[in-house]
């Protein structure tokens, strides 16, 4: 199955305006590489004004609430997300299961408002490093995967990201055995669930992905692209991860 690679900057809590230049650079980049897919998803107060500096890069937010709208302080439904120019948001990073205590429901609740907004979604999933050193990390991670996984999802509009927690940050990576065995089984898990549509979505692997590291990972045939941290904060940091894919 042709799975164009999609290969994606997640921000995190980095970046203020004087940043803008930075995302121009990589649209720029995006621009150069269209046969990759590339996109930013950045701090929300920075999407309306990078919207206009994205060049060949789609710009994505990182979490959206639950609900469309209410009484809930400090949160941003994803159609507040879509109009201020994201397509895509990424769900269920561990870094907001662990900080906010999202569960599995819950992040399936986000993909689907997500989706109802008119947003692409990531899908994170991953497993802690006790639950690789027992050697459970496929079971329990495909285990997450559909418990997390949305009605109706669909390769038009749903990616996952496998993102090992201990990995993330790090410098740290799995071998690349490890990426290949997991990625394979979460598409067998995906395809236990959604059959043949399995084939065509596309499974990132997240985690101290960089310059050095990204051509083997993304040659392996179940990595259909990277979700990328700290390595996407600059142009001259993404640019070898983009041109490896
Ligand atoms: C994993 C990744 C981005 P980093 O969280 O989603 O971050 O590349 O800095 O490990």
């Amino acid at each position: 199955m042709d799975r164009r690679k999609l290969v994606v900057g997640n921000w995190k809590m980095n970046g203020l305006m004087a940043q803008l230049g930075e995302v121009a650079a990589i649209g720029a980049l995006a621009a150069d590489h269209g046969d990759v897919e590339v996109g930013l998803c950045l701090p929300a107060t920075l999407i309306a004004a990078a919207d206009g500096q994205k060049g060949g890069a789609f710009i994505g937010a990182q979490d959206c609430h639950m609900q469309g709208n209410g009484a809930h302080t400090g949160c941003l439904s994803a159609a507040m997300l879509a109009e201020a120019g994201a397509s895509w948001t990424i769900v269920g990073h561990s870094e907001r299961r662990q900080d906010q205590g999202e569960s599995d429901a819950d992040v399936a609740a986000k993909a689907m408002a997500a989706r109802a907004a008119g947003l692409n979604v990531i899908l994170c999933v991953g497993e802690s490093l006790d639950v690789r050193d027992a050697g459970d990390a496929e079971a329990v991670v495909s285990a997450q995967l559909l418990a997390s996984l949305p009605d109706g999802a669909s390769a038009d509009w749903l990616a996952v990201a496998y993102e090992p927690i201990w990995a993330i940050g790090t410098g740290r990576i799995p071998t690349m055995e490890a990426v290949a065995t997991m990625h394979a089984a979460l598409r067998a898990a995906l395809a236990s669930r959604i059959g043949g549509e399995a084939g065509a979505m596309r499974i990132l692997y997240g985690g101290s992905m960089n310059g050095e590291n990204a051509a083997e990972l993304l040659g392996i045939a179940d990595v259909d692209g990277g979700l990328v941290g700290g390595a996407s904060l600059t142009a001259a940091k993404f640019a070898p991860i983009v041109a490896a894919a």
